[in-house]
């Protein structure tokens, strides 16, 4: 790197290195997903080709990054566990979170057509990302027990709800529900 006066600018940069000895889980979502699949006639509550390209990028990621343990995916977001003595990219979050987001992303767009066929991809997917850490093995458990709670809970009420609507008809379905 070339000494120049204005390489001062480069000590503003905060050092975010994660607490070592800890679990890493980095987890992504999608941005404005409501949106994104409304947009491209996901299937609701569960679209099969959506879920199914979220798990190929995941499989994508796991087999490029050869650290990571463990992944867990439900609707437009991903979870991924890194061990305690991982030492990627000196354990810097942003660094960490970016790369793996933004992989993500590229492996959504790059095999969109794989799953979608010839459904346009008519806007650029986004997702953001954030790496939160976990001292005990119990509490990474914990934090999967919270994800499925999610994906139980959700699941539920979408397949319920779906399931009364597209049988009954909006006609047949009290306006609460309607509504909700
Ligand atoms: N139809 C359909 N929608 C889905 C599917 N998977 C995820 N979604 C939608 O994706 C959205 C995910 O929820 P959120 O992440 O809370 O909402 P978001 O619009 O992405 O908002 P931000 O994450 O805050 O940007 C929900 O509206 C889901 O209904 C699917 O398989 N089919
Ligand atoms: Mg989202």
């Amino acid at each position: 790197m070339a000494c120049s006066k204005f390489e001062y600018t480069k000590s503003f940069e905060v050092d975010d290195a994660l607490l070592p000895g800890v679990y890493i889980v980095v987890r992504i979502d999608g941005r404005g997903f409501t949106k994104f699949t409304s947009d491209h006639g996901y299937v609701k509550p569960n679209d099969i080709r959506g879920l199914s390209l979220m798990n190929h990028c995941a499989a994508a990621i796991m087999s490029d990054w050869g650290d990571i343990v463990m992944a867990f995916g439900e609707s437009d977001e991903y979870s991924f566990v890194l061990p305690r003595n991982c030492n990627v990219y000196g354990r810097r979050s942003a660094k960490i979170a970016t790369n793996i987001v933004s992989s993500f992303a590229a492996n959504f767009v790059f095999h969109w057509s794989r799953y979608f066929g010839d459904t346009a991809l008519r806007s650029p997917p986004a997702f953001d990302a954030r790496c939160v850490c976990y001292p005990t093995l119990r509490s990474v458990v914990d934090y999967f027990k919270w994800r499925q709670v999610d994906t139980h809970i959700n699941t539920l009420q979408n397949e319920s709800f779906w399931s009364l609507v597209n049988l009954g008809g909006w006609g047949r379905c009290g306006k609460v529900l309607v509504h909700e």
